[in-house]
């Protein structure tokens, strides 16, 4: 499949990483819109939130909470933003489902 980010989980196109488990995988952006800037996606390719189905639930939380806990251990403890854009209207570039975690600074709203 000719997915950016699954070359990314196997290593074939290099990344920064910061988490890796057997159902996640984490890495800072290459374009960071923040001080912190980094993603966290599923190893199973899933194009996009408008495309999970019912039994991706408990992976979505899992994606959320992972992003959670590295925050933790980068000292976000002021708080941080998480994104997902999903589709055209909602920004998505890459067409596989990523959670974006922007810290270090004050995110303002709404956003653009
Ligand atoms: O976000 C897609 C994000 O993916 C965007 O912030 C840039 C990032 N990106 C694109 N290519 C790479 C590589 N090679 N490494 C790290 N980060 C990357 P979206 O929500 O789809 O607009």
């Amino acid at each position: 499949m000719d997915c950016l980010f699954c070359k990314i989980i196997e290593g074939t196109i290099p990344s920064k990483a910061v988490y890796s488990d057997d159902r996640a995988y984490a890495f800072s952006d290459i374009n960071p819109q923040a001080p912190v800037h980094f993603l966290v996606v599923p190893r199973e390719h899933i194009k996009s939130t408008a495309e999970a189905a019912e039994d991706h639930a408990e992976l979505l939380g899992y994606l959320l909470l992972t992003g959670a806990k590295i925050a933790r251990e980068k000292g976000l403890a002021k708080g941080y933003r998480v994104v997902i854009n999903t589709g055209p209207d909602g920004g998505q570039t890459v067409d596989h489902l990523h959670v974006h975690i922007l810290g270090g600074r004050h995110c303002t709203w709404p956003p653009g």
